[in-house]
């Protein structure tokens, strides 16, 4: 198969260190489909004891965010070669929560993956999407395309091709509001096009899009059977090891 399918759990700023030490105690005896591949984006103090309890397997560990510097006087912020040094495969850039919280822009996002990508064998899970205003008036494709061409500005296409594209329509995420499989195929598909007028289409068939947004165990088969919709970033339901199991055993 020309695309493996990816589930990532985002954990946000949920599980002190204990928690996360039980839900991996549980998540890794958790028979799972081997032909899914999975990680779980944590918090930075999370990250430790996760990799610990994961080696061996094949669960992916990762960071939910990362400075564009590699040191310097960034007071609370974690720099690349931390992320490296701890063993992390996996980073979310540009989740909308960071932008629309922290005021992440489409520029910090594209020096945080320049930065990920020339300097490290992290994949970056870049996440773009539109908010509930920009959907009603209609400009959701704009929105979208416009995030791609600024966030992969000067990127290789061997650089595009290994970035995760996480599609996560804002006024989807944690309402229990999902997008409609159809509505989310339809902007995977536009995100494929809009790679592959940047790129062409040897980087656009293989590139991994994501959808994001109250994704769940009832949901997820028909999330997946769309042809542009290659994995999932799941949030709430991530956390539960039962349940974000059940979300990566979906062909069952
Ligand atoms: C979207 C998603 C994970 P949830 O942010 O990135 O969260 O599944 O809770 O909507």
């Amino acid at each position: 198969e020309l695309r493996v399918p990816f589930i990532g759990g985002n954990w946000k700023m949920f599980k002190t260190i204990s928690e996360a030490k039980a839900f991996a105690e549980v998540f890794r005896e958790i028979p799972r489909n081997p032909g899914v591949r999975t990680a779980i984006c944590a918090p930075f103090l999370d990250i430790p004891v996760l990799t610990e309890m994961f080696a061996g397997t094949d669960i992916g560990v990762g960071a939910e965010n990362v400075h564009f510097e590699d040191e310097g006087a960034f007071t609370g912020e974690i720099s690349l070669p931390m992320l490296k040094e701890a063993g992390v495969g996996y980073c979310v850039i540009g989740h909308s929560e960071r932008r629309q919280y922290f005021n992440e822009t489409d520029e910090t996002v594209n020096r945080k993956l320049k930065k990920v990508l020339s300097e490290s064998s992290i994949t970056p899970i870049l996440c773009v999407g539109e908010n509930l205003k920009q959907r009603e008036a209609g400009n959701e494709k704009s929105v979208v395309s416009g995030q791609i061409e600024k966030d992969f500005d000067g990127l290789t296409p061997e650089q595009a091709k290994k970035t995760v594209i996480a599609y996560e329509p804002i006024w989807a995420i944690g309402t229990g509001k999902t997008a409609t499989p159809e509505q989310a195929e339809e902007m995977c598909g536009f995100i494929r096009e809009t790679v592959k007028s940047i790129y062409g289409g040897a980087v656009s068939e293989s590139v991994i899009i994501q959808y994001g947004g109250s994704v769940k165990p009832k949901n997820v088969k028909e999330i997946m059977a769309k042809p542009d919709i290659d994995g999932a970033l799941v949030g709430g339901a991530s956390l539960d090891p039962e349940q974000f199991a059940a979300i990566l055993n979906y062909m069952e």
